[in-house]
């Protein structure tokens, strides 16, 4: 078979008798690494995980049988040959398995250890520019599609990722941009013009002057321009979209920024409108200063922001400063609308210390209806499970832990929710193999599925972030134990299974031709209303499963706010045609801040299509 080219013209080999390197891989471990016959006829990486939790809600099975592989007179058949080629070491090369296997054998296998099982990660290019290494330690996704990059200096870096094949950088000086501040360290936070508003940092340690500015980046004119001060120096800290703006006159939409030392942490609210910032009054008992830095919160739909115990520390492996603020708690503010003041509300169960890990907020339309999952962390980076708390409830309180299955610590770890409302785990491993796995929230059983390794270590410094294409791109990360600035100056990018199909070629993906019969492209996006009705024009109309509305990322030091899947309700008006309901939230709009969002369709295969930008407003 020819190899295929998808629509990058990234040339992806179908040849079942050279299979990518990293199925090559797979595939000759797990012969080779098998002691008896019956080792062959069971997956390895299907480790029973049952969520005791859910399995008592219904009737899901709590026995689980293995999945099998090959039959057992199949793996007779691998066995005996593997012996004879060479009793000590097995197969070698993928090649000598080709020479004398069944094609049906293989055929399974590779169903069973490529594309279609784990992924891919591809390794693309290193970064540079004019013979320069790009050390990136920010990535944001603009509404143009491009990939804002910042690194530690005046420069901004825009990268092209439909360019797969030839790497693109363009440096763009600050005399050029109007950027005069350095906004390494810095936190941001996409406002409702699509406008990146970047605040605090300035690189070199906490109390640099310009960490108390905010920088607001227009993608369309590509230049910086200067907000009004905060009210305290932020290094380190978290922004993030409040949904309760105040219309009909004007957008008066607010950002909560919150944590980051050299200063007096706290919180603050930045508002559109006034391009000001003024200090949250916090009544009641509970205080919570964020010390820790780039504090895991999440907007709830309800307009409470909700902490999640993770951020970062400090910057060597123990996380000093890193549990200072107490439990997980839900910050509710005095009125639904326009407040600068509230109060939190602890968690009371137990907690653990996640610091350096990873927060994700979980929104769907069956319950549980609202979750958030923190991954990894801990004190010196020593935790390798992952937690969920159901706030759908009265008295919300973090559920049983679940282990990752290769039972490793993760530290700055990425987490990535995809389309398909699944997490992607990737980086935080400091010495290879460096495997990336996927969390399903909603699986019963198996809910960690292992994918495609990284190519290189990304744990301190490195960005993970959705992509429309609906891949994964990942890139940066500091030297090894250290807290330097990125040494791994590449980006590689990660195709989830959802894109392939068995026989490791790639998925037939739906297509959006048109939103209310507009093309949306990179400069013209179309708009909509929250509770708004609007069309969504494709071939595969009758094929969708969901239409989705996802956050575009922004993210540092492993931490984004932001990231938000909303499935919307719809239905089939027509061959070519679907009807969605816009997210509506009455008065406040906390379910979808206003903004840009990448639409997208999935299929009935959960295969989904590119996301287009669209404007809700
Ligand atoms: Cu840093």
């Amino acid at each position: 078979m020819a190899d295929q080219e998808d629509s990058k013209g990234v040339k992806h080999c179908l040849d079942r008798q050279s299979p990518d390197l990293h199925t090559q891989q797979r595939l000759l471990k797990f012969i080779n690494e098998a002691r008896v016959v019956n080792d062959l006829t069971v997956l390895p990486h299907d480790v029973p995980v049952v969520d005791e939790e859910l399995a008592h809600l219904g009737d899901i099975p709590h026995h689980i049988d293995p999945k099998r592989t090959l039959d057992l007179a199949d793996a007779c058949k691998l066995f005996e040959a593997r012996i004879d080629h060479n009793l000590l070491h097995g197969f070698t090369n993928f090649k000598d398995l080709v020479a004398i296997l069944d094609r049906r054998i293989l055929d399974i296998l590779i169903r069973l250890f490529g594309s279609y099982r784990y992924g891919r990660w591809d390794y693309l290019y290193p970064m540079t520019a004019g013979g320069m290494a790009l050390s990136i330690e920010h990535a944001a996704l603009l509404r143009t599609g491009k990939v804002l990059f910042i690194e530690s200096g005046t420069d901004t870096i825009l990268w092209d990722p439909t360019d797969e094949v030839t790497p693109q950088f363009s440096v763009i000086d600050g005399a050029t941009t109007g950027l005069t501040a350095n906004l390494f360290c810095s936190g941001h936070v996409f406002l409702s013009n699509g406008e990146l508003l970047v605040v605090g940092g300035g690189g070199g340690g906490p109390g640099a002057a310009s960490s108390i500015q905010g920088w607001r980046y227009d993608p369309i004119s590509q230049q910086w321009t200067q907000t009004g001060d905060m009210t305290t120096k932020r290094w380190y800290p978290t922004a993030l979209m409040l949904g309760d703006e105040q219309g009909p006159t004007g957008f008066s939409n607010r950002v909560l920024v919150a944590g980051g030392t050299g200063g007096t942490g706290g919180m603050e609210v930045y508002s559109e409108s006034t391009n000001s910032f003024v200090p949250i009054t916090v009544n009641g008992p509970i205080t919570k200063h964020f010390n820790q830095t780039y504090p895991g919160l999440h907007l709830l739909p309800g307009g409470e922001v909700f902490y999640a115990p993770t951020g970062f520390a400090n910057c060597s492996t123990g996380s000093v400063g890193g549990y200072t603020d107490g439990p997980s708690a839900w910050f509710t503010f005095d009125a639904q609308q326009g407040s600068n003041s509230g109060h939190w509300t602890e968690v009371s169960s137990a907690q653990i210390d996640r610091a350096k890990g990873m927060s994700v907020l979980l929104l769907q339309s069956t319950y549980p209806f609202v979750r958030v999952t923190a991954i990894g962390g801990g004190p010196a980076g020593t935790n390798s499970t992952a937690q969920t708390i159901n706030l759908s409830t009265l008295s919300p309180s973090w559920g049983p832990t679940t282990t990752i299955p290769d039972g490793r610590p993760r530290i700055n770890v990425n987490a990535v929710l995809l389309p398909n409302s699944t997490i992607l785990v990737c980086g935080g491993l400091q010495s290879s193999p460096y495997p990336t796995w996927i969390y399903d929230p909603n699986a019963a059983v198996s809910a960690w599925r292992e994918m495609d390794e990284n190519h290189r270590p990304r744990h301190y410094h490195a960005c993970a972030l959705l992509l429309p294409s609906g891949k994964v791109m990942m890139a940066g990360g500091a030297s090894s134990g250290g807290c330097s600035l990125s040494v791994e100056n590449s980006i590689e990018v990660f195709s989830p299974p959802y894109l392939f199909n068995p026989d490791g070629t790639l998925a037939t993906r739906p297509i959006i031709d048109s939103v209310n019969g507009e093309v949306p492209t990179s400069s013209h996006f179309v708009q909509f209303h929250h509770g708004d009705t609007f069309t969504v024009e494709s071939p595969q109309a009758t094929s969708i499963a969901k239409v989705v509305l996802i956050r575009p990322m922004a993210v540092t030091h492993q931490t984004d706010s932001e990231q938000r899947v909303i499935q919307m309700p719809f239905y089939t008006s027509g061959a070519a045609q679907l009807t969605v309901s816009a997210p509506d939230g009455g008065p406040a709009h906390a379910m979808a801040p206003r903004g840009y969002y990448l639409l997208f369709l999935l299929n009935t295969s959960g295969v989904p299509s590119e996301g287009k930008f669209v404007h809700l407003h």
